[in-house]
């Protein structure tokens, strides 16, 4: 058996045991159907797409970092460059694995092999409860957006350029 720490097979237990290790008992969600983009999410749950945090996953210059977003906006590069001091670009989908452990669709916002720093949407913290994503695209969990800031050490910012609904 195959037991590589991005073993996707794995993903949801490695999620519950980081955030287990960060204090937090999850409750995550396995559905039948899709919650890998944050439309699918929102419907699959039973939520609103504003909930549903996107992990997004970005260069700063070199290094990794992350973006948590909330569903309903459309993050704003230039900002996060000015927040990192670095210029930005998007990380491809083997930079996402690497980084993070991964697959986009699936990336959540802990757990990750080494810490990336890690930006928080203030429009996330208007909700009781945000829905993030648990290692694979049919995996969630909700969380209450004051854990999310704790568990991650993020900053929280003004991420978004428009609202895209
Ligand atoms: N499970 C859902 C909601 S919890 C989720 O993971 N949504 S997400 O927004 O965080 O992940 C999808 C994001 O991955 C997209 O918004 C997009 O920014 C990014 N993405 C999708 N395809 C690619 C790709 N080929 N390369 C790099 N990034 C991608």
């Amino acid at each position: 058996m195959d037991l590589r720490m991005d073993d996707q097979r794995f993903a949801p237990d490695r999620v519950r045991a980081a955030l287990s290790a960060a204090g937090i008992d999850a409750r995550i969600e396995e559905f039948p159907s899709s919650t890998r983009t944050a439309q699918e999410a929102a419907t699959t749950v039973g939520t609103s797409v504003g909930q549903i945090v996107k992990s997004l996953v970005f260069l700063a210059d070199t290094s990794p970092v992350l973006a948590l977003v909330s569903g309903v906006n459309r993050l704003d590069t230039e900002r996060l460059g000015t927040l990192t001091g670095a210029a930005i670009g998007k990380a491809d989908a083997t930079t996402v694995r690497q980084a993070t452990g991964y697959a986009i669709g699936g990336v959540p916002p802990i757990g990750f092999p080494a810490p990336i720093p890690t930006f928080i949407d203030r429009d996330l913290l208007q909700y009781d409860v945000v829905w993030a994503a648990a290692g694979t695209p049919r995996h969630v969990f909700p969380i209450a957006p004051g854990e999310l800031l704790r568990i991650t050490g993020g900053r929280v910012a003004d991420l978004a350029t428009d609202k895209t609904i």
